[in-house]
């Protein structure tokens, strides 16, 4: 064989991606041919080094950067090549390095996000990479400048650049690679020859399958603790071929390439220079981070009402109760019963007298079908041409919940104006609180459209990557339908997150408060107007135990309120099951409960009464921790930290760290370690190095990085506090709105040298941009020295009345003589020498002002 075949197997490159190739049509191709014992694994059909392609010519500087073109003599083999681009390195900040790759001779779609991307500022910090160009064939390499590691390297395979095939390779640096959603998977991905479709689709949670969003971003662990990440902004179907070289491979279907690379040099670092390109998430209303109701089958408001009310009765936290389709005429949308669901709109106000908060369901197709004049929703869409049409200039029909639907094009302003209207008038009547948007993949029942869709290059293009369905207009509108601003084909992917942006922006001007929108379909910047839950997954074991990698890859994605349906949305469940998710899932940033039609009943209070028992006291372990969730929430919005947090992130060099995805942290302090297999009453929890206490009992482990037995009994979830830290509380109730009255208290985790630091940011929890406003507080607490201390930094009003009940500090080393608060000896305060865990309580320290509390041994 030519010397230019002998790489290593695992080295090789793909030549035959596109189509299966015999020997002699590969040899065609100028690719090596060498077959393997067997066909899945390494290819057979591989690209030679120094395969030609595109030749680059010198940089020069250009508006944003500098920019040079890219030619290539002969033709590849595929079909519409373009055979000039124009290559452009901007160095966005030191951390950010953007390269595009357009067509130099004629435009191509281009991706916009709702609001654009926010204008990096350049900053004067010395660039964290360096990069080097090879110009015949074209490729490029980054490095980190500090110790000169590889980030990306694209020389490893050619640049293919045709009308619906893009394709761009490079080595990894490592193989710990995590993202590229939405896929069912572990939070590392598997290098061996796999590949990820990303495409949104209607698709429950399974292995190897396309799922509802699409997020075309990877992070990858470097070995010393540093990180990486690169996102490749587009939104046309994109298939990603992952390899043990370790290497990545990108097709896209269409667009441009455009690349952001992000240096971190550490792994929060990095998320945070991705959601610099894509935007900071939304700062959640309070209450939305209560428990949630939901199921599939509430038929009537009565119905629905003694749900609330078993709930209530039954003692279990709660502050929204939900509907699903059940509530429409006819299942559509803006629309509901009048006999089953005549009194919604009182029902909706006896649970605002509650202190509850209420939600539905609003899928995005609009019924075609009802007689002229008695559906405005479509009359007044017509009128104002805000659906997308078919190749044609027809509107294009399929067919969803209510029979035949069109689709709203949310890339088109007067659609959004429309929607809001629309919404609007619904929301006069029925004052909900939020919208859960459903089907915006979007979901079809039939392919295409009612009337199919016409043969072309756009509907079966010449490479179609494996995808659910098997075809890219399987269960969605046809690809050749119009929008506003481009075809159905580029902008599939997006429909959810326009429609996420249209909903957030109605409900902020109609409500004129923080809106709450859940959305299935998924795109980068989503996160900015709405949370997202993981779909239809099964009451079983195994989706349990995924459900912590799915919630982890959005926190990556900038979506940190996400969840998944506990205790299963598709089976039926069991009780050991429903409480463990009901565990697990107190401590998703989301919660809620949801389930399908067919059903066993799955509300807390159809159980026995351990269960109950043990999903109570869950809820009020989540509802008294809900202070410090809100704060997390508060930096994820300010500072993009995320909120459900890998454990890589906060211990990037420990190797153990680097591979967990069965616990999880809540931000820098709280470790969670769920029961995760039936039957199990112990559980084998790893602790990071460093002292852990139980948040339970204050029991203090000294980890050297090491896996613990723990006892996990039905009643338990074990949680952890990370030494150095402080936890705001508040004493829970059945909503938020009383519990956000009750008294805080401190979970006070003092390290070795007797420190500890926590904040807490609070204002009235639904308003409008109060941090942007300075419409808030935001309170440090700091312990040291056998004291604790707040520190007030910001005050507005909304603590005024709160005070502070109690505290308890774990790891004091000995029995404190006597307790002063605010230099008042403090009588109800207890020690335990066996925990070494100091309780006091019975106080009632002003929040507004600055406190003291002492222990004096
Ligand atoms: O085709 O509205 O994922 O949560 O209950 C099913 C009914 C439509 C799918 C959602 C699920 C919801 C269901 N919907």
């Amino acid at each position: 064989t030519d010397i230019k075949c002998t790489m290593a197997p695992e080295s090789r490159f793909d030549c035959a991606r596109d189509r299966l190739l015999s020997q002699e049509e590969c040899e065609e191709r100028g690719c090596c041919y060498a077959p393997l014992p067997n066909s899945t694994g390494p290819p057979w059909c591989f690209y030679p080094s120094l395969y030609p392609g595109y030749e680059m010519g010198p940089l020069t500087p250009s508006t944003r950067g500098q920019a040079a073109t890219l030619t290539r003599a002969t033709p590849s083999y595929l079909p519409k090549d373009v055979s000039s681009l124009q290559l452009e390195v901007i160095e966005e900040t030191a951390g950010c390095l953007h390269l595009t790759l357009k067509d130099l001779s004629s435009p191509r779609y281009e991706v916009e996000l709702p609001v654009g991307v926010p204008q990096s500022k350049g900053d004067s910090q010395e660039a964290l990479y360096t990069t080097e160009f090879q110009s015949d064939p074209f490729g490029f390499i980054v490095r980190r400048k500090s110790n000169g590691r590889t980030i990306m390297n694209t020389t490893v395979a050619p640049l293919l650049f045709s009308d619906q095939y893009l394709q761009l390779s490079t080595a990894l640096a490592s193989s710990l690679v995590s993202g590229l959603g939405e896929h069912y998977t572990s939070l590392l991905l598997d290098l061996n020859w796999t590949s990820l479709t990303l495409w949104n689709g209607d698709v429950a949670p399974h292995a190897d399958a396309n799922l509802y969003g699409s997020h075309p971003f990877y992070i990858v662990q470097e070995e010393d603790g540093l990180a990486h990440g690169v996102f490749l902004l587009n939104s046309n179907a994109i298939e990603v071929m992952l390899q043990p070289t370790p290497a990545l491979t990108w097709v896209a279907l269409g667009g441009i390439l455009d690349l952001y690379v992000f240096l971190g040099p550490d792994p929060q670092s990095v998320i945070r220079q991705y959601l610099q390109v894509i935007g900071y998430p939304m700062m959640p209303p309070y209450w939305s981070l209560g428990f949630h109701l939901c199921r599939w089958g509430y038929t009537t408001t009565n119905t629905t009402r003694q749900v609330a009310q078993r709930m209530h009765n039954a003692n279990f936290p709660m502050d929204v109760q939900w509907n699903d389709l059940d509530y429409a005429k006819q299942r559509r949308v803006f629309t509901f019963d009048p006999w089953r669901f005549g009194d919604l709109p009182e029902m909706v106000e006896e649970f605002h007298k509650k202190g509850m908060k209420y939600i539905l369901i609003q899928d995005p197709g609009i019924s075609s079908t009802s007689p002229p004049g008695t559906y405005p929703p479509f009359d007044d869409g017509l009128k104002r041409d805000v659906f997308i049409k078919n190749a044609t200039g027809h509107i294009l029909i399929g067919k969803v919940w209510p029979g035949p639907t069109a689709f709203p094009d949310f890339t088109n302003p007067e659609t959004r104006r429309w929607w809001e209207d629309c919404i609007r008038d619904f929301h006069s009547k029925v004052p909900v609180d939020g919208l859960w948007i459903d089907m915006n993949e979007p979901s079809s029942f039939v392919q295409g459209s009612v009337d199919g869709c016409p043969d072309s290059d756009l509907e079966n293009p010449p490479y179609t990557p494996s995808v659910v369905g098997g075809q890219l207009n399987s269960k969605t509108l046809c690809m050749s339908a119009q929008q506003k601003v481009s075809t159905h084909y580029n902008l599939h992917n997006m429909y959810g997150l326009t429609e996420a942006y249209a909903t957030h922006s109605a409900l902020m001007k109609i409500r004129g408060k923080r809106p709450f929108v859940l959305s299935r379909s998924s795109y980068p910047s989503i996160g900015r107007f709405s949370g997202v839950w993981t779909g239809d997954v099964r009451s079983d074991w195994e989706q349990l135990r995924y459900s912590i990698p799915a919630v982890l890859q959005f926190s990556l994605f900038g979506v940190p309120l996400v969840g998944a349906d506990i205790c299963g949305f598709e089976g039926n469940t069991t009780e050991e099951l429903c409480v463990r998710w009901m565990q697990l899932g107190a401590f998703y940033p989301f919660m809620r409960n949801h389930n399908d039609k067919p059903n066993a009943p799955q509300e807390p209070y159809i159980f026995g009464k351990k269960a109950q028992a043990a999903m109570r006291s869950a809820l009020n372990l989540r509802y008294s921790l809900l202070p410090f969730l809100y704060t997390l929430f508060h930096h994820a919005h300010t500072s993009a930290d995320t909120v459900a947090r890998p454990l890589f992130m906060e211990f990037p060099a420990d190797s153990n760290s680097q591979t967990i995805d069965r616990q999880f942290l809540w931000g820098s302090s709280l470790l969670i370690s769920p029961v995760l297999e039936q039957g199990a009453v112990e559980l084998a929890a790893y602790l990071p190095p460093g002292t852990w206490y139980s948040l339970h009992n204050g029991q203090p482990f000294y980890s050297k990085g090491q896996y613990l037995l723990l006892p996990a009994p039905l009643d338990t979830i074990n949680v952890h506090v990370r030494e150095g830290h402080i936890i705001p509380q508040q004493e829970p109730a059945l909503t938020t709105t009383a519990s956000r009255r009750n008294p805080f208290f401190l979970t006070v985790a003092l390290s070795a040298g007797g420190w500890a630091w926590g904040d807490l940011f609070w204002d009235d929890g639904d308003s409008l941009d109060t941090f942007e406003m300075g419409n808030h507080c935001y309170i440090i607490f700091i312990a040291g020295q056998s004291q604790v201390v707040s520190d007030p930094l910001r005050l507005n009003g909304a603590l005024d009345g709160l005070v502070l009940g109690g505290l308890q500090v774990f790891g004091v080393p000995s029995p404190p003589l006597y307790v002063l608060a605010n230099g008042d000896k403090v009588r109800d305060f207890t020690y335990r020498s066996d925990t070494k865990v100091l309780t006091v309580t019975s106080l009632a320290l002003p929040m507004s002002k600055v406190f003291t509390v002492q222990w004096l041994l």
